[in-house]
């Protein structure tokens, strides 16, 4: 089941995720509804509260060498705690609530999380490169943070202008 996407400014993006307490089918109803809404959004990650369920929940499928989107490469990651970081290093994101925006943001460049699988089972793991800054930016999320407020002040005024032109010409369409 495909979920509608919350997009920015609803205020419901805002919400601090709870921790996830019970591993059981309603849970694995939603992973699995939340990988179909990402795919067909050609997204390549997605946080829990962006389909409106503010809980610790977020899944990644990042393109693999070939650029495919592999099922098997999927990660979904509950209840994540970073425990470790090194570095940092900048990226262009996308937020598939910010729909057609893009900009650079700061990221730790590499980070080791801790987190719970479907089963409850905990994993720690050591992320780099683009897999590290995709955990980041969906960890974020679970604190009702969009990647948009690490702007700095002219750059976050000069994307609600053209966010703002952008959503009126998609009204009037
Ligand atoms: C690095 C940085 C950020 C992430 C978080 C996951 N982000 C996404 O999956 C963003 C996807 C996205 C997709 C869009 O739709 C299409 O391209 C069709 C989009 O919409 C437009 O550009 C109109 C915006 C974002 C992971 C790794
Ligand atoms: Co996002």
């Amino acid at each position: 089941m495909i979920l509608s996407v919350v997009t920015y400014p609803d205020r419901r993006l805002k919400v601090v995720s709870k921790a996830v307490e019970k591993f059981d089918e309603k849970l694995h109803f939603l992973l699995d509804n939340m990988y179909e809404t990402m795919m067909a959004s050609n997204g390549i990650g997605l946080a829990a509260i962006q389909v409106d369920r503010p809980i610790q929940v977020l899944i990644l499928n990042l393109p693999n060498e070939e650029e495919n989107q592999d099922k098997s490469d999927l990660l979904e990651i509950i209840n994540p705690k970073m425990t470790e970081s090194n570095g940092t290093v900048f990226y262009q994101e996308g937020c598939l609530s910010v729909p057609g925006f893009y900009e650079d943001i700061e990221r730790l460049e590499t980070i080791t999380i801790r987190y719970q699988d479907r089963y409850g089972m905990t994993h720690n793991m050591r992320a780099e490169a683009l897999l590290s800054i995709a955990i980041q930016h969906e960890m974020e999320h679970l604190q009702g943070k969009l990647f948009i407020e690490n702007l700095s002040y002219s750059r976050r005024k000069k994307f609600e202008k053209e966010y703002k032109k952008t959503m009126k010409e998609k009204k009037k369409r």
